[in-house]
């Protein structure tokens, strides 16, 4: 099982090159970054780190209801390179730079001005807990906040309760995968930094807990000081991930990472709407809203089919279909029912969210007021607010609960139907069609995906909707919103042979995309292929 495996550490830069898995040419940006190091700091780097983005196939606002998702890594990615910063053997005047663990931070991209930091021993109780390193990492959005969040998990995990010091270092972060796209840069900015501070206290190659699982575990924990409270399918793509596959991810009963072959003979293209949602801004009405409403929903529908729920719990939609069916394994590192019986419940689903409806209503949309879902819920007001309404601000005066689930379990059959064909079509072997038949079913669910994300999650918006289509038009065999949505990215599954005339046709027809050309209409729309996880290059 990759969670397993180790962080693949490279000492010959042609081999990393092939693991990528990708026809990107890297060789001029990884020696671009090792000469701007060697200029930057005197000394040649001694290991760069890589963390790629992510884009999510399919399996849209299912994590948070803990239905598995098929994301994969992407070529873009965040590379960090470092070195050990000499400490001068005559007592430094400048304590800042040579204290232990001291960090000076620069950034290939002028616009992200170079940093530097020193974290603070605190006091450690061995009674309980206490954290024994502190970082400030301000509420402001600023670069150096993902480094300083890796570099947390590590000084905290491996520094404390020891006489050992962590290592002044500099380093030197180049990144090409554009920010607030929903294609993960900061996760990938996490993960790096996290394995940039592992691999220079040599805890990379000496600790055998460091797996690739155990990477995506402290990356998830990292990433929460900066504010990202993520369910784990970020970071699992970008460590995990293997060229040409998208990862089955799934975090009910646990957390376990699959890849499934993507069918040869089409590549993924990623074009941002130019559309700006930024989900902390919108989450009222949007991110948050929609947690509520599934979590809710989850409530309700567990009621109708005579699942009993703790007055205090926020049961899940996942787990009401385990609790349904008497599902086994569900302890710590259980595996849950298999995936066939997953898929036979999920379709008994689609009918049983009726109940979720408020009674008597006819609209289309089925909306419940906050009394009629606190009386559908079976909970007292009081106690309704505090488990639903307490730990999230939410702005709506009607809640859709039967839609949000529709499009909940029909999205969770439509990631495993596509892991399915994906599986399948591994199997049979090379195809006489070119695997055109098999793409064309990918193509169908990403695009009921698109659909239902619009329809029944409303989670699309003009743009997003008139994208997808121009897409399709443009001889897409499926197109979809990747991420939260309401603005940000697509993704377009396309035939390999036509990528140009497709990016050069969505350019031409997507009217933000007017007067771009180049490099700038190269960060908004970009052909990718599956690409592999996270690793680590080593100099001599
Ligand atoms: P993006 O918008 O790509 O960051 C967000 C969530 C995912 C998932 C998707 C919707 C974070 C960090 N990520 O993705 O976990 O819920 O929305 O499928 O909040």
């Amino acid at each position: 099982m990759s969670a397993q495996e180790r962080i693949p550490v490279y000492t010959d830069l042609k081999d990393l090159y092939a693991s990528l898995g990708t026809s990107l040419d890297h060789v001029e940006r990884w020696n671009n970054l090792t000469e701007e190091f060697e200029t930057r700091f005197g000394t040649k780097p001694t290991y760069i780190a890589r963390a790629p983005g992510r884009v999510n196939l399919i399996g849209e606002h299912i994590d948070y209801a803990l239905f598995g998702v098929l994301p994969t890594a992407i070529e873009r990615d965040i590379l960090i390179a470092c070195a050990p910063r000499e400490v001068p053997a005559i007592s430094p005047t400048d304590e800042e730079h040579h204290a232990p663990g001291s960090v000076i931070a620069e950034n290939l991209q002028p616009k992200y001005t170079r940093q530097v930091f020193t974290p603070i021993p605190t006091n450690v109780d061995e009674q309980v807990h206490v954290e024994g390193w502190h970082l400030e990492i301000p509420h402001q959005l600023r670069w150096e906040n993902y480094v300083k969040a890796g570099y947390y998990g590590v000084l905290n995990e491996y520094f404390t309760g020891t006489a050992t010091q962590p290592l002044p270092v500099d380093m030197l972060v180049t990144g090409s995968v554009p920010a607030g796209s929903g294609l993960s840069s900061s996760a990938a900015m996490v993960v790096a930094s996290t394995l940039a501070f592992l691999a220079i206290n040599g805890k990379l190659e000496s600790d055998t807990d460091i797996t690739k699982g155990h990477l995506v575990k402290m990356s998830m924990e990292n990433e929460k000081r900066v504010g990202v409270n993520s369910g784990g399918m970020d970071q699992a793509a970008s460590v995990m991930s293997v060229p040409s596959s998208v990862l089955y991810i799934t975090f009910y009963p646990s957390l376990t990472a699959s890849p499934a072959p993507l069918p040869t003979g089409a590549v993924l293209v990623c074009a941002h709407s130019l559309k700006v949602s930024d989900k902390a801004l919108t989450a009222k009405k949007g991110y948050n809203l929609r947690v509520v409403e599934t979590l809710v929903g989850a409530r309700v529908l567990a009621r109708t089919l005579g699942v009993a729920v703790g007055a205090r719990e926020k049961i899940t939609l996942r787990e009401v279909v385990g609790k349904f069916t008497a599902e086994t394994d569900v302890g710590a590192g259980g595996a849950g029912m298999d995936v066939d019986a997953l898929m036979g419940v999920l379709q008994k689903m689609a009918a049983a969210v009726e109940a979720l409806k408020p009674p008597g209503s006819t609209d289309a949309e089925f909306g419940a007021t906050m009394e009629e879902m606190v009386a559908m819920s079976g909970l007292s007001a009081e106690e309704f607010h505090e488990v639903y309404m307490s730990w999230v601000e939410v702005d709506a005066t009607h809640f859709k609960l039967y839609k949000r689930a529709k499009h909940v379990f029909s999205e969770a059959l439509r990631v495993l139907q596509f892991r399915r064909l994906c599986l399948d079509a591994a199997a049979a072997g090379p195809a006489a069609d070119g695997n055109v038949a098999v793409l064309k079913d990918l193509g169908r669910l990403m695009n009921e995906s698109q659909t239902s994300c619009a329809a029944d999650f409303e989670c699309s918006c003009e743009e997003l909707d008139e994208l997808t289509q121009l897409a399709r038009d443009a001889g897409a065999y499926g197109s979809r919103l990747t991420g939260a949505g309401w603005g940000g990215c697509t993704v377009s599954l396309v035939p390999e042979d036509q990528v140009e005339a497709f990016i050069k046709k969505v350019s031409e027809t997507y009217p933000p995309y007017k007067g771009l050309d180049g490099e700038a209409l190269s960060e908004v729309i970009f052909a990718t292929r599956p690409s592999s996880g996270a690793c680590v290059y080593k100099f001599d």
